[in-house]
This record gives structure tokens, sequence and C-alpha cells, in this order.
């Protein structure tokens, strides 16, 4: 296997690798509680969906618990302050969205751009994570596909009238996603994973996303390039 000579190639008990996996580690802890805490909102907005939702948020924290048993396993304390600042213009959007009413923002932001950030970051991390981070990434992994589909099927059922504020939405927060990226080449490099990697991951999977839902290529092309130049 392939993937074997890799593994051997990275040293999990580095002080660089620990260095590293200290604030990757505690984005991702941050980013399964505010995933969490975003289903719960979602659910109180939309009572019809109550009890999928209230499930989908469940499994949000107990992913949270499964990569906080990847630090402890790698002896890392995760530098919480790190990660809340790193998705506090995300959260802060969302938190507007659902003041508001805006259920089609707070769907787009939680269930289509952070689950395919999610899902692209733990796609290329799986093949160079420990053996105890990759079955836990593994079954994380999973999960969060029935999360993006959860928000594809809601959009594409209200798609006429979702439209426009999808693509406000998508205007105000996809340059953020890129931000992010941005912020977490350097440490994500140390980890093995590489920049173009998780942006090319992301990229089909957030475009597959909005083709599912009803978008045309030529929409998806304008919708994926904002912000992009930044990044
Ligand atoms: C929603 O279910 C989860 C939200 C988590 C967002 C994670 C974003 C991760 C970006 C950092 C890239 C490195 C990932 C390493 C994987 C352990
Ligand atoms: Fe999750
Ligand atoms: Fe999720």
């Amino acid at each position: 296997m392939p993937q074997l000579e890799v593994i051997s190639d990275i040293d999990f008990r580095s002080e660089a690798y620990k260095d590293a996996y200290s604030r990757i580690n505690a984005i991702v802890i941050e980013g399964e509680q505010e995933a969490f805490e975003n289903y719960q909102r979602l659910a109180e907005l939309l009572p019809n969906d109550k009890d999928q939702l209230i499930s989908l948020s469940k499994m949000e924290s107990r992913h949270k618990k499964g990569f906080q048993a990847c630090g402890r396993n790698l002896e890392v304390d995760p530098d919480m302050e790190f990660a809340r600042e790193f998705f506090a213009d995300l959260h802060r959007n969302f938190q507007e969205a659902a003041a508001t009413g805006k259920i089609v923002t707070c769907l787009l932001i939680q269930s289509l751009i952070i689950e395919c950030f999610a899902i692209s970051a733990y796609n290329i991390y799986i093949p160079v994570a420990d053996d105890f981070a990759r079955k836990i990434t593994e079954g994380v992994v999973k999960d969060e596909y029935l999360h993006l589909n959860f928000g594809e099927e809601w959009l594409k059922a209200n798609f006429e009238e979702s439209k426009a504020e999808l693509e406000e939405a998508n205007r105000q927060n996809l340059p953020l996603v890129w931000r992010m990226l941005n912020q977490v080449e350097h440490d994500a490099h140390e980890l093995g994973m590489e920049k173009e990697a998780l942006v090319e991951d992301f990229m089909i999977s957030y475009g597959e996303a909005l083709s599912n839902i009803g978008f045309t290529t030529r929409d998806i092309m304008r919708m994926s390039a904002y912000g992009l130049a930044a990044a």
C-alpha cells in the first residue's frame, strides 16, 4: 500500500507536528462544536425537520468527542482560543442570519460551506493521519455526507425561492473559506496536507452540491470564483 510509505515519513511525536496539531485539532473540535450549535438552532427554525436536525446535531457532538480523543492520544493540548478566532466571522454571519430568520443563509453556511470544508479536510487528512485518528476520521466523514445531503435536499426542494438568497450568502461567505484555508496552510502542510489538494477537493464537493440543488454550470463557475483571487 503506497499510503504506508507516506505515513512512515511523518513523525507524529515531533514538536513541530504537535505544535501544528494543537491548532488544527482545535479548529476541528471548535468546528464540530459550532456545527452542533448550528443544527440545534436550525431545529428551532425548521420545526418540520426538528427530529432529523436534532439527530444531526448529536452526531456533531460525537465528532467533537472523537477529535478531542485524537488530540489526547498525541498528548496535544488544543489551542481553543485560536480556533474560536478562526471561526469568528462565519460564526457571526450564522448568528445574524438565524436572528433574522434567514434559513437559506444558515443552511448555506452550515450544511454546504462548513460541511464541504470538513469533507475535503477529512478526506485529505485520512491517508496521512496516525492510526487512531484515521479510524475516527473515517467514521466522521461518512456522517458529514449526510449533513451535506440534508442541506442539498432542503435547498433543492425550495430552489426557486432560495436562489437569490443563496447567491448573496455565497458572495458573503465563500471568501471567508479562502481566508481560512490560507490561515491553516502552514499547519496543514506540517501534517502532510497540501493547500492545493484542499482547495481542489472543496471546489469539487461545493460545486457538486450547488449542481444537485439546481444551479447551472454557468452559475456554479460564477459563484465559486467569489474571493478565490485572494486564495
Ligand atoms: C462539521 O460537521 C464539522 C466542521 C469542521 C470544520 C473543519 C475545517 C477543517 C479545516 C482545517 C484543515 C485541516 C483538517 C485536518 C483534519 C483533522
Ligand atoms: Fe461533524
Ligand atoms: Fe457535519
